[in-house]
């Protein structure tokens, strides 16, 4: 028997790159902050690596700078629903930074931590790797202050509230300690592709 569709025109396929529970937000690109954007000029802006590491570092805008360059093209997934293709972002890899002080072996978790005080929580094996970036550049201009700018924290393969904006440094440590929205029910890892949005899931 012929079976008639209940609509015409293409079947609606689910996009291979969006992880389940998501959207594409195309050309948007939504603000989420639980803070004011703050007024931090590029001058002051640090990063340090402290904690479990052997030689803790800060770096300035322009010691940052003189790592070799890194950029990350390819998708970001929001929790709250949105993802994003194809975006670029350039800075330099956090493996620069993280080889330079020498985590030591005793290290299993970071809490990455801004200007402003907002922390994300992440395993140390997820920001190593050449899979997260410091990065300053979007787009190839200068990263605008309400995503983070002059720098933030990018980690796309896990839900970007990992990806902390006005990044600040990185507290290497032994065990694993709840950010700002780990406190709040979030995942402690948050890997969209296993929907990890909130503790439990
Ligand atoms: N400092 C800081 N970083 C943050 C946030 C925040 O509120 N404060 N929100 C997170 C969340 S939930 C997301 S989805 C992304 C949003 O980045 P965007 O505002 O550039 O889209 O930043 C993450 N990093
Ligand atoms: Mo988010």
């Amino acid at each position: 028997m012929n079976v008639t569709r209940g609509f015409t025109g293409r079947p609606r396929v689910a996009d291979p790159g969006l992880p389940p529970g998501q959207y594409d937000a195309r050309d948007d690109w939504p603000v989420l902050s639980a803070e004011v954007t703050p007024d931090l000029a590029a001058a002051d802006w640090t990063f340090r690596v402290d904690g479990l590491v052997a030689e803790p570092r800060t770096w300035t805008w322009q010691q940052a700078h003189e790592l070799p360059a890194s950029a990350y093209e390819g998708d970001i997934h929001c929790v709250t629903g949105w993802s994003k293709f194809g975006v670029r972002f350039a800075g330099v890899s956090l493996d620069a930074f993280l080889d330079a002080v020498r985590p030591l072996p005793s290290a299993t978790h970071v809490v990455a931590y801004a200007h402003t005080g907002y922390t994300a929580n992440l395993p140390l094996a997820d920001v190593t790797g050449g899979r997260a970036w410091i990065a300053w550049e979007y787009d190839g201009r200068p990263l605008a202050p309400e995503h983070g700018g002059p720098a933030r924290l990018v980690v796309p393969h896990l839900y970007f509230w990992k990806s902390a904006k006005w990044i600040a440094g990185l507290r290497l440590l032994d065990h694993d300690e709840p950010g700002f929205w780990e406190q709040n029910g979030y995942h402690a890892r948050g890997n969209p592709w296993e929907e990890q949005r909130y503790s439990g899931d």
